[in-house]
């Protein structure tokens, strides 16, 4: 197997296992072998592809942290960690694939579903038989979902449910959709929707300019009978969503940072390689500022995500944790990116380099999963008791 090679300033590698740095290497070789060669292609078409769904789950990045005994592995958050890194080292896209599978479609059947909702989907999620979206946003209610309108009412043996999501990820080919919707005393509860049944559509959205090889859609409920034994049992209120979003924007915190390095590993290969004026660019002062600053952020952010792994493992990461991690992670490798286009000068508006695609994909990751003003507001709240958002 490939040596493993990353920015690893601080020797952070010296607090990982062995197991850790296995598991980051199989993925990478994957992700080296399999996404690398062809992400490009899929992206600059708008397609997700597809294929990448067997290979996904054979490396284990459907819901890692799931015991064995519903078809995950059990691992710890370090691992889960690493595995989101890798794969958004690769693309994005294919990261929020994984994401979603694991921390919103698998995490919230494991942690609020019943037996029989449990044995009957997380076996087939972490194999990729079966694959899941999952839908808060809408068009009305984004960073407020508190205030979305999609709900369901009794009605005799099934539910019947109403309403539309917008920018579901993995929409279009979801087997199933974990949906929150609100219940007749108001309450958000989650429901499992499958695909086929009658009044359920899932009409794809075009015409993006970020996260391209990632398959985006709505999801339209028009009067959808919904089994009772479909509602997952365990949770009512706007945690419920929330819960899943603590796994997942944990899981973004590592992965930006593998977008960030696949960057910084291209602009400072580039810069040695690269000659003006006779000399390589890395010898100039004011590339040199930008290699600098790069390795700077990756680093701290670095540090932030392991201890707040560690945090994780020991069930001590707190919501407001996670989300100055995500913030962070995202803030940071999007200015790599951004840094890292330049230093390529007009290769880096190209294809034939990845950091325009990573660009492009982090305005999605700064968006989703709470914006990066909301994040701020987290932050602000959990410091001050003061709500500034309402
Ligand atoms: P607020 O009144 O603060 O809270 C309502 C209830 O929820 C609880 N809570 C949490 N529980 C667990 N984890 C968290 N992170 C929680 N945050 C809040 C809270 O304790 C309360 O519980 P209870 O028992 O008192 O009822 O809620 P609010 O209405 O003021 O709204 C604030 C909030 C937190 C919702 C807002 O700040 C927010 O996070 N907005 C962002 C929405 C968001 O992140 N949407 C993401 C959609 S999914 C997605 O983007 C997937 S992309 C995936 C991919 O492709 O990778
Ligand atoms: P808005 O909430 O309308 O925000 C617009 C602007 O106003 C933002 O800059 C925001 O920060 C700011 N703003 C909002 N409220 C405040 C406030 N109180 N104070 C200050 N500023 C504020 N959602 C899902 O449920 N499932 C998915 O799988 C999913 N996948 C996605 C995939 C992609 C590619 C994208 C782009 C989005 C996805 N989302 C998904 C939706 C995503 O979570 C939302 O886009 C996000 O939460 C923001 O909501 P919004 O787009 O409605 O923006």
């Amino acid at each position: 197997t490939d040596l493993f090679e990353s920015p690893d300033y601080y020797l952070l590698d010296e607090l990982l296992t062995d197991e850790h740095k296995l598991i980051r290497q199989s993925i990478r070789n994957w992700v080296k072998k399999e996404v690398s060669p062809v992400i490009e292609d899929y992206a600059q078409r708008a397609e997700f592809p597809k294929h990448l769904l067997k290979g996904l789950a054979e490396i284990g990045a459907f819901g890692p942290t799931i015991p064995a005994q519903y078809g995950g592995l059990g691992l710890d958050y370090i691992s889960y960690g690493l595995i989101m890194q890798e794969i958004e080292r690769g693309d994005s896209g294919i990261r929020s694939t994984a994401s979603v599978q694991g921390s919103l479609v698998m995490y919230p059947i494991y942690t609020y579903g019943s037996d029989q909702q449990k044995k009957k989907y997380l076996p087939k999620l972490a194999t990729g038989e079966l694959m899941g979206c999952f839908g808060l946003t809408e068009p009305d209610h984004g960073s407020d979902p508190g205030g979305m309108t999609t709900n369901f009412k009794d009605a005799g043996d099934h539910y019947l449910l109403n309403g539309a999501k917008m920018w579901i990820s993995n929409a279009p080919f979801a087997d199933i959709a974990v949906v929150w919707a609100k219940n007749e005393d108001g309450k958000v509860q989650g429901l499992i929707v499958e695909r086929g049944f009658e009044g359920f559509l899932t009409p794809e959205t075009h015409n993006k300019w970020s996260l391209r090889a990632s398959a985006t859609g709505e999801l339209v409920f028009d009067n959808v009978r919904v089994p009772k034994e479909n509602l997952l049992p365990g949770v009512s209120g706007l945690k419920g969503p929330l819960s899943c979003l603590n796994q997942a924007r944990y899981g973004i915190a590592w992965g930006a940072l593998g977008a960030a390095m696949d960057c910084y590993d291209t602009a400072i290969r580039y810069a040695k390689e690269r000659k003006q004026f006779d000399k390589p660019i890395a010898a100039f002062q004011l590339q040199q500022k930008k290699l600098a600053e790069m390795i700077t952020e990756i680093t701290k952010a670095q540090l932030l995500v392991w201890r707040l792994g560690t945090l994780k493992n020991e069930n001590r990461a707190t919501p407001a944790q996670i989300s100055m991690a995500k913030r962070n992670s995202v803030e940071i490798a999007l200015n790599v990116a951004r840094d890292a286009r330049q230093i390529l000068g007009g290769m880096g508006i190209t294809g034939e380099y990845p950091i325009m695609r990573h660009m492009a994909n982090l305005e999605s990751v700064i968006t989703y999963e709470g914006t990066h003003d909301i994040h701020l507001l987290i932050t602000g709240l959990d410091i001050t008791g003061e709500d500034a958002f309402k």
